[in-house]
């Protein structure tokens, strides 16, 4: 296993749209293993592999106290959202230390395939509905702080480029 570095936005390469997978093969099961261990490691409750910049549509989440329960989707597809809408304070590993409300469907249904290529679908509500929204967008290129106003959306690009920059000053 290893751990994968990150992307942190602004970065344009988290805005490229990921690919399905072909096959769940060997492969595609030590993606996912790396992603479960960077995941872990962070700690958060999901991962899209965008954000590892690995640009295929695979997700792992992890949304139980005890962070042993892992949940992998490949290929996910969401086949029903819920018309009733709920807020929560997201966060986002790829946006450090920012949280901020993003409403959206409080329910939804996906399809996705499991680590053995098996097709399953899954009712989702509460943080594990919220998470696997959040994770498909990053599939399609977008981080949550698309939601909020360009204000806030500056504001956050400008310090998480500052901070980029003194790290590297710091090496
Ligand atoms: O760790 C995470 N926590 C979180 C909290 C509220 C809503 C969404 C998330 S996902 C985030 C990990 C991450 O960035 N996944 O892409
Ligand atoms: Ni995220």
């Amino acid at each position: 296993m290893a751990l994968l570095n990150v992307l942190c936005y602004p970065d344009p390469r988290l805005h490229k749209v990921a690919k399905p997978v072909g096959q769940v093969d060997a492969r595609v099961k030590k993606i996912v293993a790396d992603m479960a261990e960077t995941m872990y490691e962070a700690p958060g409750v999901g991962l899209a592999a965008t954000q590892v910049d690995i640009h295929e549509r695979i997700v792992v989440i992890d949304v139980s106290d005890e962070q042993n329960e892992l949940r992998v989707f490949i290929n996910p597809e969401i086949i029903w959202s819920s018309p009733e809408k709920k807020s929560w304070r997201e966060g986002c590993l790829s946006v450090p230390d920012f949280y901020d409300e993003v409403e959206r469907p409080a329910q939804v249904k996906v399809r996705a395939l499991d680590l053995d290529g098996k097709e399953f679908e899954i009712d989702a509500d509460g943080l594990l509905a919220v998470c696997l929204q959040h994770e498909m967008d990053h599939l399609q290129g977008k981080v949550f702080v698309e939601y909020l106003s360009m204000l806030k959306r500056t504001r956050v690009s400008q310090k998480l480029k500052k901070r980029a920059k003194e790290l590297l000053g710091e090496r």
